[in-house]
């Protein structure tokens, strides 16, 4: 196999911790010791241990002589463990193929440096577009400050999410409902707007068998703290933590409360409208989140999405037609020129069940 393939390979280990592993990246590593894989591992939940060390465990001694794969640039900083460069080092790795570097200041060029200085032959950049996008969660965290956003729209053909009565229930098929439960497994946590969790009164967890053990952040966007105590987000509140963005000034009961079942409150600078997007997504940053997916509702998306502040959009489509006067999916937004729109790249569209999925990406 070419370095390619085996990148591939680490690269497809990685994948499987996306969602699980903030406020770290999630990397995989495959050792090679003469044409055969000795050793393979990944980023732990919650972000330990690193890939390095689970796949030279596994490697044992023959770790000596091998090639190691890893998807991202081994770090050079004593964190809780030593250095995955100098413990490839000490392992005896002879060669280090990396996709990307790690952008995180204490690494950023230094554990490749540090293997060099060790003898070790050094590649890098195989499949690195792919290493990147695959942590463009947990380079916005590190580059931006906040972490990335996905906008999942469930909607009918019209861009409608519910009936102007407000019936929602269900728009799109069975398909596309697993669908997103899958994407909320491959996020750290799910958002949305109060006014969605009371019409809704929904769970946001993932709940496909076997896909991911972690527990789902719930984050909800609340500034004056109306969430039900009653409700399932508030009653799932000791298994899946729950967070709250709130404004300044909230009912001191009402945050005892909250505090009593485990949530987190956080408070966030105010806009016109509930809370400062940037100032939401910062503080989710800082409290170590890489990959939200916001599902809704119109508001909050309007509040995002006017601010520049989502990266990708996930968007089913079902087959019907609500009309008019149905909810939109993005409400008072209403630019009056074109040039003002919030453009984005169309990146894939494949049909689930007899709904579409279409993906977009940001424009840079
Ligand atoms: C690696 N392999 O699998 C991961 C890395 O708090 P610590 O000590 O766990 O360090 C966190 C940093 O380690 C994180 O910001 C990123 O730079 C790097 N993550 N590095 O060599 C891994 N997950
Ligand atoms: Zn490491």
């Amino acid at each position: 196999m070419t370095d390619d393939e085996y990148m591939r390979a680490a690269l497809s280990l990685a994948r499987r911790g996306l969602g699980e592993t903030a406020p770290n990246p999630t990397v995989g590593c495959v050792i090679v010791n003469e044409g055969r894989v000795a050793g393979r591992g990944r980023t732990g939940p919650g972000g330990r241990p690193h890939a390095e060390t689970e796949a030279l465990a596994m490697a044992g001694d023959r770790a000596t002589g091998a090639t190691a794969y890893v998807s991202l640039e081994p770090c050079a900083h004593h964190g809780r463990t030593p250095p995955c460069a100098d413990a490839l080092a000490a392992a005896g790795i002879a060669r280090v193929v990396i996709a990307c570097r790690d952008p995180d200041p204490r690494v950023d060029g230094a554990g490749i440096a540090r293997l060099q200085a060790a003898g070790i032959a050094v590649v890098e950049g195989v499949r690195a577009a792919e290493a990147m996008a695959l942590n463009a969660g947990f380079f916005a965290r590190i580059g931006q400050g906040r972490p990335m956003v996905t906008l999942k729209l469930a909607t009918s053909l019209d861009g409608r999410i519910a009936t102007k009565g407000g019936d929602s229930q269900w728009i799109t098929g069975e398909a596309s409902r697993r669908t997103a439960h899958a994407l909320r497994g491959s996020h750290d946590a799910v958002m949305i707007g109060v006014g969605t969790a009371l019409a809704d009164d929904p769970e946001l967890t993932c709940r496909i068998d076997a896909y991911r053990d972690a527990p789902m952040t719930r984050v909800i966007v609340d500034s004056h703290l109306r969430l039900p105590l009653s409700g399932r987000l508030a009653r799932g509140a000791a298994e899946h933590p729950l967070w709250i963005l709130h404004r300044s000034g909230a009912d001191p009961a009402r945050i005892e409360a909250f505090g009593t079942i485990g949530a987190r409150l956080i408070e966030v600078a105010p806009a016109e409208i509930g809370v400062d997007p940037a100032a939401a997504l910062r503080a989710l940053g800082e409290a170590g989140l890489t990959r939200v997916l916001v599902e809704g509702g119109g508001t909050l998306a309007a509040s995002l999405l006017r601010a520049g502040l989502v990266d990708d959009i996930a968007w089913f489509t079902a087959p019907l037609v609500i009309g008019g006067d149905g909810v939109a999916a993005v409400a008072g937004f209403g630019v009056t020129a074109l040039a003002e729109a919030i453009r984005f790249a169309h990146n894939a569209t494949r049909a689930s069940g007899g709904d579409r999925l279409t993906t977009y990406r940001r424009l840079d």
